[in-house]
């Protein structure tokens, strides 16, 4: 087998250097220089997608005109090249989740199918009548359906551990809700909605206390945490590409080899298999067992450079960082008058969520847009959230290390324009 290493140049952007220079940051994402209404594009929608520097962009592009073919599949130059290119993702997802080994690193189309992915397989295997899933009140909708759809199909309870008014989850009900019926608990690293962390570690340590395993939620932490799974000790984690620089319908589900060798598959097709005869299958060994169907190569090798960029930054630099931005936007815009916050928790990433009196927050957003200013409002896919603390939808500005302080300005100033249209 040829070494892609050995025959393939350097890509043309190479990840930066350590120092953090976010002038030099946002010329390698080139979306980031375009006007908007005739105004300086300023995106604050990160939390729903993040954009893509020029490497990822350039790694897709290399892989299709140079070595592109189908993978795990032949024996012909192209298609090992793009198997190996596709096995060293594997490997840099490994290193950046800090798992233990790449079979327990198997890829999915993002968040969502790697928590269907458990509930259909750990979920239908374990769960019973009259059992619980315990989860929190702060989850995306893609961690309370699929085990809403678990819980009624085998007649199982789900439990939900209760948030207080800042937004944080209340650990004692959490532990109080942990039962002997409960099989799985799912919880979100990071919230979306409100840009709460909750303390993983407490959570399964607590859980584990009573034998139970733990999948985390972790597509709004990986882009601005460092994740340690072995640390963590958690039993799954999920993370979606998109959101961490990389290309869309790309994800990973990180399972304890264990548990997912005893797992059955989720899905049946090509490469899940050992042997196929009309009377008997035999499945493939992890992670392969759960990736059935061609995958996501070029999303792959795209998610490759973007952990690569990301890396080259650093995840530390990255924190203290966007910490910085998040504390000076949540001092700006908690000063303007007639803005409410939501979410205060003491501990938070990236994720600024609030109201302004008076005005829809869809109203908001589309005053803002006209500014260049891009924000999401509306429920952000969690639903139970906005019904927690009484508001039918926020308007909510996240930030990514590409975000300035001057654009906390121009957010700031969008708002101030906002008001003075509605009063
Ligand atoms: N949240 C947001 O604007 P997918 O769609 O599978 O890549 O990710 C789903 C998902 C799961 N969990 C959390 C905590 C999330 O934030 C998301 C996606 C986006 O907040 C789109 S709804």
């Amino acid at each position: 087998m040829s070494s892609v290493q050995a025959v393939r140049p350097t890509p043309a952007t190479a990840p930066p250097a350590p120092s953090f220079d976010v002038q030099r940051i946002r010329r390698d994402f080139p979306i980031l220089s375009q006007k908007i209404h005739g105004m300086p594009l300023v995106y604050l929608d990160n939390a729903a997608t993040t954009q893509k520097p020029i490497s990822v962009i350039e790694a897709e592009r290399d892989l299709y005109e140079r070595f592109y073919a189908n993978i795990h599949r032949g024996v012909h130059w192209l298609s090992v090249e793009s198997t190996e290119a596709y096995e060293r993702v594997r490997e840099t997802v490994r290193g950046l989740l800090h798992a233990a080994e790449a079979r327990e690193i198997v890829f999915t189309r993002g968040t969502t199918e790697a928590i269907n992915l458990v509930a259909a397989t750990y979920g239908r295997t374990h769960v019973g009548a009259g059992d619980e899933v315990l989860i929190t009140a702060l989850e995306h909708h893609s961690n309370i359906v699929p085990w809403q759809m678990l819980c009624e199909e085998k007649g199982a309870k789900l439990k939900v551990a209760p948030i207080d008014l800042r937004g944080e989850l209340i650990l004692e009900e959490l532990e109080r809700l942990l039962s002997d019926r409960t099989k799985i608990v799912a919880v979100s690293h990071v919230s979306n909605a409100l840009g709460t962390v909750n303390p993983i570690d407490k959570i399964v340590r607590l859980a584990h206390a009573k034998g139970i395993p733990v999948l985390v939620d972790g597509a709004q932490a990986a882009p601005h945490l460092e994740v340690d799974v072995q640390a963590l000790d958690c039993d799954f984690y999920a993370i979606s590409g998109h959101k961490i620089y990389g290309p869309t319908g790309v994800g990973v589900l990180y399972g304890k080899a264990r548990l997912l060798d005893a797992m059955p598959p989720y899905q049946g097709g090509g490469d899940m298999i050992s042997s196929v005869t009309f009377e008997k299958t035999t499945y493939n060994v992890l992670p392969y067992k759960f990736e059935a169907g061609t995958p996501n190569i070029a999303g792959g090798i795209g998610l490759k450079a973007a952990i690569d960029y990301v890396h080259g930054i650093g995840l530390s630099e990255i924190r203290r960082y966007e910490e910085g931005l998040l504390a000076l936007a949540t001092e700006k815009v908690g000063a303007i008058p007639g803005v409410r916050l939501i979410g205060t928790a003491r501990e938070k990433a990236a994720v600024l969520s609030f109201t302004v009196e008076g005005v829809h927050p869809h109203d908001v957003g589309t005053v803002l847009d006209r500014q260049g200013v891009a924000v999401r409002t509306g429920h952000h896919c969690a639903q139970p959230v906005m019904d927690f603390f009484k508001v039918p939808a926020t308007a909510r500005a996240s930030f990514a290390f590409y975000n300035t302080p001057e654009e906390v300005d121009a957010l700031v100033a969008g708002l101030h324009e906002v008001k003075r249209m509605f009063a």
